[in-house]
C-alpha cells in the first residue's frame, strides 16, 4: 500500500506514534536543529543500537514557523530504524534485501515451465517503472514571476554555516548521452531569492551530467584528458593542444536542473541510494513501494518530477559558473570546507498550496541520515555479494560516518582472500570512499562491535596486516592530502594461515564444554545469582 505522498506518509508516522507536531513558536535559524538534534539523540522504539545506545526520537512536523506563518516543516522523518521500516513498508530491511535477491536470481528460462514461472515476476516488474500523468498536485499554484526560494522555511543549521541550506533536495538532471535521467540528494545552499550552491560532489553522477555538458560545450577543443577534478573554471582556463580556453572564452551554455523538495519517502530514499547510473531512482523507487512513481512535465525545463511533490525548483546552472559553497555542518560532526560548485538559477516554481517543506539536518551522528544509510547498508549486501561472494555480512558503523569504517565478515577460502575483499570494495561505487575496511572471518559478528575489536585486533599483527592503498576519498574528507584523494587502509583481521606464511599455532577460542554448561543450568537456579 504505497504511500501517496508526503501527507500520507506524515498520517501514516502519526497513526504508529512516530510523529510529534508542535505548535510553539520556533525559528527555522538554529533553533530547528537544536531541537531535532537532541531528539535524535532520545531513546528510541525498536531502534538498532549505535556506539551510543539505541537512539531514534520521534519524527516532527513543525506547524508554527517564525516568519512563515502558512507553512510547516516535516524533519527527521527516517530517524529511527523503526521508521525507515515503515518508510519502506517492511517489518525488517531485509524483506527488501530478499526481494532484490529474488530478482537478480532470475536465470535464463530452460523450458516452457520456466518461462510461466517467470510470468509473475515479469508482471510484477512492470509495476515499477515511472508513469507521466498530465498534472499533480505539485501544479496547484504555478509561480513564473514572482517567487522566491525564501518563500520556503529554508534551514540555517549550525552557527558557522555559510548560509541556509535546502537540505533534503531530490535534485534531477538528465544524462546528454542517454537521455536517462537521475535523482541524487545534494544539498542546496541558499544565495539570494533565486539561486543557490548546486553541491554534487564531484564524483556523483549529477557532477557526471555536468561535465558531458561541458565536454559537448567545449566540442571536446581543449577537454581531452584534461583535469576535471577541481572546476570548470580550471579547465576553461587551462590550455590543450595550444587551444587555450581562456575566461573571456568560456564555452557558455547551462544545464537544465529540477529539484522535487517534500517527495513520498520511496523516492527522498531513492534519491540517496548508490546506484549505478544505468539504473534511474524513479524505478528504485517504484520497485521499493511496488507501484509506479507519477511523473509530472516541468514547465520550463524539459525534467519530469514527482506528480505529489510539495515544491517543485525549476531552473539551470551555467556551465561556466562557479560559486564558493560552505561551509556546512556536516554527517561527520565538523564543518565540511568551503570549495567552487555550480549554481542553481530558478526559472519557475511550482508547488501545492500551504506546501509542507521537509527537511533534514545532518551533524555530529547518531542523526537522520544514519538511519537512511544503515538501509542502504542491508539493501545493497545482496549486490555486494553478487560481485564478492565470500561475503557474508557487513557493518557501517553509524559513527563511522559511512565513509569512514566498514566492518565486513568473508567466508575465506584462499590465502590473501581478504586483501582480495578489500580491493573488491574499494572498486565498488561508492565504497570506493571507504576510508577503513576491517576484514574478520566468517565466524565473527560484524553487528557486535564487541565481537569485532575483540578479535580483530587479536588476530593482527599491524604491520604485516594493514594494508594501504590511494585512490578517491570522500569530498568531506578533511584529512585527507589533498581534496578527495588520499589513503585509505584494510586491515586483514582474518586468521592467518600456513599458506599465506604463518607457521605458528594459532590457539583456539576458549568456551566452556556442553557437558559442564548443562550442569550449572540445572544449578542456576539453586545457585540466586540473578
Ligand atoms: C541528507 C543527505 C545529504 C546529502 N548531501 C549530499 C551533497 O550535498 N552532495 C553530494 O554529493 N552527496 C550528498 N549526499 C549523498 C548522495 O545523496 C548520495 O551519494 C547519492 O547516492 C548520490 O546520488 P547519485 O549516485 O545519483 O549521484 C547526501 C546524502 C544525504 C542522506
Ligand atoms: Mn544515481
Amino acid at each position: 500500500m504505497a504511500y501517496d505522498d508526503l501527507r500520507d506518509w506524515i498520517a501514516a508516522l502519526d497513526s504508529a506514534g512516530e510523529l510529534k507536531k508542535i505548535r510553539t513558536e520556533v525559528d527555522p535559524v538554529l533553533e530547528i536543529t537544536e531541537i531535532t538534534d537532541r531528539v535524535s539523540k532520545l531513546p528510541g522504539k525498536g531502534s538498532q543500537p549505535t556506539l551510543r545506545g539505541a537512539p531514534g526520537g520521534p519524527a516532527l512536523l513543525f506547524q508554527n514557523l517564525k516568519g512563515y506563518p502558512s507553512s510547516q516543516l516535516l524533519i527527521n522523518q527516517f530517524g529511527s530504524a523503526r521508521r525507515m521500516n515503515l518508510a519502506l513498508e517492511v517489518n525488517s530491511l531485509d524483506e527488501v534485501a530478499d526481494r532484490i535477491s529474488q530478482f537478480m536470481d532470475m536465470k535464463s528460462p530452460q523450458g516452457f515451465l520456466d518461462k510461466v514461472k517467470m510470468l509473475p515476476m515479469l508482471a510484477e516488474m512492470g509495476k515499477f517503472f515511472p508513469k507521466t500523468v498530465s498534472s499533480g498536485p505539485c501544479k496547484e499554484v504555478i509561480k513564473r514571476d514572482k517567487f522566491s526560494l525564501l518563500d520556503f522555511p529554508v534551514l540555517k543549521c549550525w552557527p558557522k554555516d555559510g548560509g541556509r541550506f535546502i537540505t533534503l533536495p531530490c535534485v534531477v538532471t538528465r544524462d546528454p548521452k542517454t537521455g536517462k535521467r537521475n535523482v541524487g540528494m545534494y544539498r542546496m545552499q541558499v544565495y539570494d531569492e533565486r539561486t543557490a550552491g548546486m553541491h554534487w560532489q564531484r564524483q556523483k553522477i549529477g557532477a557526471e551530467h555536468y561535465r558531458e555538458m561541458l565536454r559537448r560545450a567545449a566540442s571536446g577543443k581543449a577537454l581531452e584528458g584534461e583535469d576535471f577534478s577541481r572546476t570548470s573554471v580550471d579547465i576553461m582556463a587551462r590550455s590543450s593542444g595550444g587551444a587555450v580556453l581562456a575566461l573571456g572564452d568560456r564555452p557558455g551554455g547551462r544545464m537544465e536542473v529540477a529539484v522535487a523538495i517534500g517527495t513520498e519517502p520511496a523516492v527522498t530514499f531513492a534519491a540517496i541510494v548508490p546506484a549505478p547510473a544505468e539504473v534511474e531512482e524513479y524505478l528504485i523507487a517504484g520497485f521499493l513501494r511496488q507501484k509506479p512513481v507519477e511523473l509530472v512535465r516541468c514547465e520550463t525545463v524539459d525534467l519530469e518530477v514527482p506528480a505529489t511533490s510539495e515544491i517543485v525548483l525549476e531552473g539551470y546552472v551555467n556551465l561556466d559558473e562557479l560559486r564558493s559553497e560552505g561551509p556546512f555542518g556536516d554527517h561527520t560532526g565538523f564543518y565540511s570546507l568551503e570549495d567552487l560548485y555550480p549554481v542553481f538559477h530558478t526559472t519557475c516554481i511550482t508547488q501545492r498550496r500551504n506546501p509542507i517543506y521537509s527537511a533534514t539536518i545532518v551533524g555530529k551522528p547518531p542523526m537522520e541520515d544514519g538511519w537512511m544509510g544503515k538501509a542502504v547498508e542491508r539493501i545493497f549486501l545482496p549486490m555486494m555479494k553478487l560481485s564478492i561472494p565470500e561475503l557474508v555480512d557487513i557493518n557501517l558503523p553509524i559513527e563511522g560516518v559511512f565513509h569512514n569504517l566498514m566492518i565486513v565478515s568473508i567466508r575465506k577460502s584462499y590465502p590473501g582472500q581478504a586483501r582480495k575483499v578489500m580491493n573488491a570494495i574499494w572498486s565498488l561505487g561508492q565504497a570506493m570512499f571507504t576510508k577503513c575496511i576491517i576484514v574478520v572471518d566468517e565466524v565473527v559478528n560484524v553487528q557486535d562491535i564487541g565481537e569485532v575489536t575483540l578479535k580483530a585486533l587479536n588476530h593482527i599483527d599491524p604491520e604485516r596486516d594493514i594494508q594501504f592503498t590511494l585512490g578517491p576519498v570522500d569530498s568531506l574528507d578533511h584529512a585527507s592530502r589533498l581534496p578527495d584523494y588520499g589513503s585509505k587502509m584494510g586491515i586483514d583481521a582474518t586468521r592467518k594461515w600456513p599458506s599465506e606464511g604463518f607457521t605458528r599455532p594459532w590457539p583456539e577460542e576458549i568456551l566452556m564444554d556442553e557437558k559442564t554448561k548443562a550442569l550449572v543450568d540445572k544449578k542456576w537456579k539453586e545457585l540466586g545469582l540473578e
